[in-house]
């Protein structure tokens, strides 16, 4: 790892610095407001001295990152030869989607597209195997036989052993004569019914994400403004107030750049105030926040300051459907105080059970906005229904 001491006048100019000298990856460790040295010190402006890092190997994520800006390079190359060659105006939209030139150039870009199929295959095997070990192992178990096959299946899902306590007295509740008459897996799928919600998300004004290191937060702020940008031509803002990782802001600036949309960085409250002042005149701002660690309050207090200068009632908490259930509460706990009004699931497709999104959506309680299915972007971002989500939970279909 390499460490550097810088000493400057503002956030920006160290910035500037520590990206030409230790480029994007470096991280800033720490930041203070220091008076110059001497006597001429005490009737100066105080600087500031940042202290930044670097490790030394260039990240995997970096690697993904640069695949999607890729894949984005080449939406809007499509955009311009649209432009240039105009088509028939309501078939241009289409076209971007359909055009199968257009489809096969991005299956060689994305390299992960390419093993898409493989990675299904392993995925439906997997589970396969999951479902056989957990069933050999389950019947050795001193009383699990008494488990209903709902218990198990929800089990087998990956729904948090609470939940399914509750799901189970739930279904026990049911006491009407016509209520009897349903089968336990009609009552299962109306108790589900009630604790899951979606919501429609409004695509207008400021949203903001907040939520863990690495979850998608700005994958997902990239695919949205991509869609509102690119396929709807709205008019889109980027802010990112993501001030600790250089390589975050350089990989929102990147899409920012690509896709022609204004970009603020925001390292105060006076900059938040002078980014959404100049954003003004757009539709919709997006705005991207730094991870931090749910443990840590003062850190999340810190980001809440920034949230509330946003003024906004579209706040979601980005959450990875490959997160532990334990890790699941601490977080949804954490976030709590940024007063976040729904969920965006991410990663649906690097999990073979969904049991996390119940996990998710019954702890938070909150509706889910989107789900995102893959690091394409803008493609693999969606909507989904509360049947599929059922569906999905309870393993009668996939997300693929
Ligand atoms: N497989 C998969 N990877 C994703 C998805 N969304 C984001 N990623 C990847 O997750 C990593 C972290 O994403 P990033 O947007 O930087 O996360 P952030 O720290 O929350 O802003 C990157 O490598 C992304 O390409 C998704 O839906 N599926
Ligand atoms: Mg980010």
């Amino acid at each position: 790892m390499i460490i550097k001491r810088y000493v400057v006048n503002n956030m920006n100019e160290a910035m500037t610095r520590i990206r030409y000298e230790l480029g994007s990856e470096a991280v800033i460790i720490s930041q203070r407001k220091i008076r110059k040295p001497g006597i001429k010190g005490l009737f100066s402006h105080k600087i500031i001295e940042v202290t930044a890092a670097i490790e030394n190997e260039i990240s995997e994520q970096n690697q993904d990152v640069k695949e999607s800006i890729e894949a984005i390079k080449k939406v809007v190359e499509q955009q311009n030869e649209i432009k240039a060659y105009p088509r028939e105006p309501e078939k241009q939209v289409s076209n971007l989607h359909k055009n199968s030139e257009y489809a096969k150039e991005r299956n060689t870009v994305n390299k992960k597209a390419n093993s898409i199929d493989s990675t299904t295959d392993l995925m439906s095997e997997m589970k396969q195997m999951k479902t056989m070990i957990s069933k050999l192992t389950s019947d050795n178990i001193p009383g699990n036989n008494n488990k209903s096959d709902i218990e198990k299946m929800l089990e087998e899902n990956d729904v948090d052993s609470e939940i399914i306590v509750n799901v189970m007295t739930k279904i026990q509740n049911f006491k009407t004569k016509d209520e009897l008459q349903t089968s336990e897996y009609e009552k299962l799928k109306l108790v589900l019914k009630e604790m899951i919600h979606v919501t429609k998300p409004s695509l207008q004004g400021r949203i903001v994400m907040v939520g863990p290191t690495g979850v998608g937060k700005t994958t997902t702020i990239a695919k949205l403004a991509g869609r509102l940008a690119l396929v709807e031509k709205k008019k889109v803002g980027l802010i990112t107030v993501d001030t600790y990782r250089i390589g975050a802001v350089e990989q929102l600036k990147t899409y920012a750049d690509i896709m022609n949309i204004p970009f603020k960085v925001v390292y105060n409250m006076k900059d938040m105030d002078d980014a959404i002042e100049s954003m003004n005149e757009c539709e919709v701002v997006l705005i991207d926040t730094t991870g931090r660690s749910s443990k840590n309050k003062m850190q999340i207090s810190e980001l809440r300051t920034f949230v509330e200068k946003a003024d906004t009632k579209n706040i979601n908490l980005v959450l990875s459907s490959t997160t532990k259930n334990k890790d699941i509460k601490y977080i949804i706990e954490g976030y709590q105080i940024l007063n976040y009004n729904s969920i965006i699931v991410t990663k649906l497709d690097e999990t073979s059970t969904y049991g996390s999104i119940l996990n998710i959506l019954e702890t938070a309680k909150k509706p889910l906005s989107f789900v995102t299915t893959g690091q394409n972007v803008p493609d693999d971002i969606k909507e989904l229904s509360e049947d599929k989500i059922i569906s999905l939970i309870l393993g009668e279909d996939t997300i693929c």
